[in-house]
């Protein structure tokens, strides 16, 4: 049984993440991978509902407990990511443990450090691929719909691409998020067939920020 690759998006608030996914699980589906589309938060579950009240500014919540909650609304789905994973269904997601890490560090508050945050993701599968999102808080900032939750906002939304930066390693691929849609896709595809063939092919499922 080969297994299925772990395809993770990441990036600014309003980037096209959720355009890209779902482009990418049509051609991939089309092709014959067998694939599913997940997002986190995933705001279906009762800490989904929490966090959907924070970022909604519903609710406030400390910092660090909305950090754990984020943590906790991955870890409850992870066992079924991982029996998908086994059962060779590849997994599209629309952000994870990296946007985890990003967006609180680049709260900067005391004690909530990078380091810490990783520490807390280490029981989940790491991405075979992090496709990057990369486009300019003020560019995005100018896309319609923006404003509307809690992180938002252009000073932060800098923070948050300088902790994404941070984080890139030889899995990550960077992609201009300020191209057209089927140029963006086409780059997307180019970058995601090798990875779902190594995984088809037996590379085995990593460990976060091992
Ligand atoms: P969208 O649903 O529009 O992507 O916004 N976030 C996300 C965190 O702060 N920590 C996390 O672990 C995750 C997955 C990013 C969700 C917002 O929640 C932020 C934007």
């Amino acid at each position: 049984m080969t297994r299925g690759a772990l395809i993770v998006f990441e990036g600014g608030d309003r980037c096209g993440k959720t355009t890209q996914c779902s482009k990418l699980v049509e051609y991939l589906q089309s092709t014959g991978v067998d694939t599913q589309m997940w997002r986190f938060p995933n705001r279906s579950t009762s800490i989904g509902q929490s966090i959907n009240a924070y970022l909604s500014e519903q609710a406030h919540l400390d910092d660090a407990v909305v950090h754990m909650l984020f943590v906790a609304n991955r870890l409850e789905q992870r066992t079924e990511m991982l029996r998908l994973l086994a059962a060779g269904t590849t997994l599209v997601l629309d952000r994870y443990s990296y946007s985890g890490v990003a967006y609180t560090a680049a709260k900067g508050v005391p004690g909530l450090t990078m380091e810490y945050c990783k520490s807390l993701e280490v029981l989940l599968p790491a991405a075979d691929l992090v496709v990057h999102m990369a486009m300019t808080p003020e560019a995005t900032a100018a896309r319609g719909g923006y404003g509307q939750e809690r992180y938002e906002k252009v000073e932060f939304q800098k923070k948050v691409m300088e902790a994404f930066e941070s984080l890139r390693d030889e899995r990550w691929a960077v992609i201009d998020a300020s191209g057209s849609i089927d140029d963006i896709h086409k780059q997307v595809v180019a970058v995601v067939q090798p990875v779902v063939e190594r995984a088809r092919a037996g590379a085995p499922l990593g460990k976060l920020w091992d």
